[in-house]
């Protein structure tokens, strides 16, 4: 059945539920000289490229490539829609390796016709840190779909990984393949529901009208915690203090020191947004909200062509219960124009979905590890990751 994946170090469906398997890598680090020095032969009319994310030509090749090719929804309705400063961020975090960003490009005309991300990052799995590669933002053109191209990019960026001392990598797809260590839900939260149901993301409920729909779903103007603000540059310490006291909680989560805290959580414009609560009393930080920015195209919409989403990222409840905290992220993402706010059901997420009104995608995420056995499925709530 699986062809491809049968032959790689991950969890295999045999193996499901044997309990005599350990936990950890699948197969041992091999020495560096033993890796494979040229890259994997792809079919004769295409070439590798390493992309140069800082070249805005490459970058808009990128965004142009993923805007037409990346990932639709099960009824080819919605395209995720990454920008460019998306892209930029995504892929330029600290320590990050130009080398792990590849494409395939046409050999004749240098048209870019496929792509593949690794970043670096710190996770931690139960009480070991491990340094992995987490890999996104695999693209095969659509014209070029069947052809077994997908197997021949993951084995070279898995080269390129174990080129940098790397043995092993987190990822998530909305499709099920050996094994996943978890399947999340999504969840919708609508805040502007004549629009989701004009093209076609929501339904009208049954028995509600559109101006009953409309009421179900207002939120208030302005937030109510008290000394609830935008994260600025001088909370990166107690904030680094928050998230990863809050992490420690989960089987699997980031391991985030505070340059990755100042890049992956201080606010960047139509990136990511974030908020805390500083007590009006003491000044200590002791919640934290974020959401990133991942508009999708409408396919084939007369009245509208983009959905701007908001999609929930790290959230840190220690004094505000989270419930409120949420909603008033919810009043934040309204009042920045978001049509809809997203969340899985990982962390403590599951507390405040129901009650804050998001209902059940169609959509899942299969979250999963490239050479590190997990012994058991782990349910969403062990879950301390948030891949973009
Ligand atoms: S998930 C989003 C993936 N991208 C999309 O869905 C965009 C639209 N689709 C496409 O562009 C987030 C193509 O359909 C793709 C497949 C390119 C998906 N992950 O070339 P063939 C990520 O980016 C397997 C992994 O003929 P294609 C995470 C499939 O099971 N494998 O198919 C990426 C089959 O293998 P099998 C996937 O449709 C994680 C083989 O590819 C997959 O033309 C990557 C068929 O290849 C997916 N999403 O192209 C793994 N989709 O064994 C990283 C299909 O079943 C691993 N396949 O025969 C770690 C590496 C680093 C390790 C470091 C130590
Ligand atoms: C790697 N980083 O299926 C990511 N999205 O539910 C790659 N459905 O938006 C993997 N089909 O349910 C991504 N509306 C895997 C996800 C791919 C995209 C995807 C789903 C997630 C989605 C929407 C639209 C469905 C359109 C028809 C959906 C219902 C919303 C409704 C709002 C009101 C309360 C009930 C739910």
């Amino acid at each position: 059945k699986h062809k491809f994946w049968e032959t790689q170090p991950v969890g295999q469906f045999k193996d499901v539920g044997d309990t005599s398997l350990p936990e950890g890598p699948i197969e041992p680090t091999t020495p560096l000289s033993e890796v494979k020095q040229e890259p994997y032969n792809l079919p004769s009319l295409y070439e590798w490229t390493t992309c140069d994310i800082d070249d805005e030509d490459t970058c808009t090749e990128i965004y142009n490539l993923l805007t037409n090719n990346y990932v639709e929804d099960d009824e080819n309705m919605f395209r995720f829609n990454y920008s460019k400063e998306f892209l930029r961020w995504a892929l330029r975090p600290p320590g990050y390796f130009k080398s792990w960003h590849i494409g395939v490009r046409v050999k004749v005309s240098k048209k870019l016709v496929a792509f593949i991300t690794g970043v670096p990052a710190k996770i931690r799995v139960r009480d070991e840190v491990v340094n992995m590669a987490e890999i996104n933002f695999l693209c095969v053109h659509k014209k070029l779909r069947s052809k077994r191209l997908a197997p021949v990019m993951i084995k070279e960026i898995t080269r390129r990984v174990h080129l940098e001392n790397i043995w092993q990598a987190a990822y998530t797809a909305g499709v099920v393949l050996p094994t996943p260590i978890s399947t999340c839900q999504y969840w919708h939260r609508s805040l502007n529901p004549k629009k989701l149901i004009d093209v076609g993301f929501s339904r009208l409920g049954a028995r509600m009208t559109i101006s009953r729909t409309i009421k179900l779903y207002k939120l208030p103007e302005s937030t109510v915690t008290p000394g609830f603000r935008k994260m600025e540059l001088r909370d990166v310490p107690a904030v680094t203090r928050l998230i990863r006291n809050y992490l420690s909680q989960f089987v699997v989560a980031p391991d985030f020191d505070e340059n990755d805290v100042e890049h992956w959580l201080l606010p960047t414009e139509n990136v990511v947004d974030s908020y805390l609560v500083e007590s009006p009393e003491t000044h200590e930080v002791t919640d934290f909200c974020s959401f990133y920015t991942l508009p999708s195209s409408i396919l084939g919409n007369q009245n509208y062509s983009t959905l701007k989403a908001a999609y929930s990222y790290y959230n840190v409840s220690t004094q505000t219960p989270l419930l409120q905290l949420m909603n008033d992220a919810l009043i934040v993402a309204k009042r920045k124009d978001y049509d809809v706010f997203n969340a899985l059901d990982i962390m403590q997420n599951a507390s405040f979905l129901k009650e804050l009104k998001f209902g059940p995608g169609d959509g899942q995420l299969h979250y999963y590890l490239y050479n590190y056995r997990i012994r058991h499925t782990l349910k969403p709530s062990e879950l301390g990751l948030v891949l973009l």
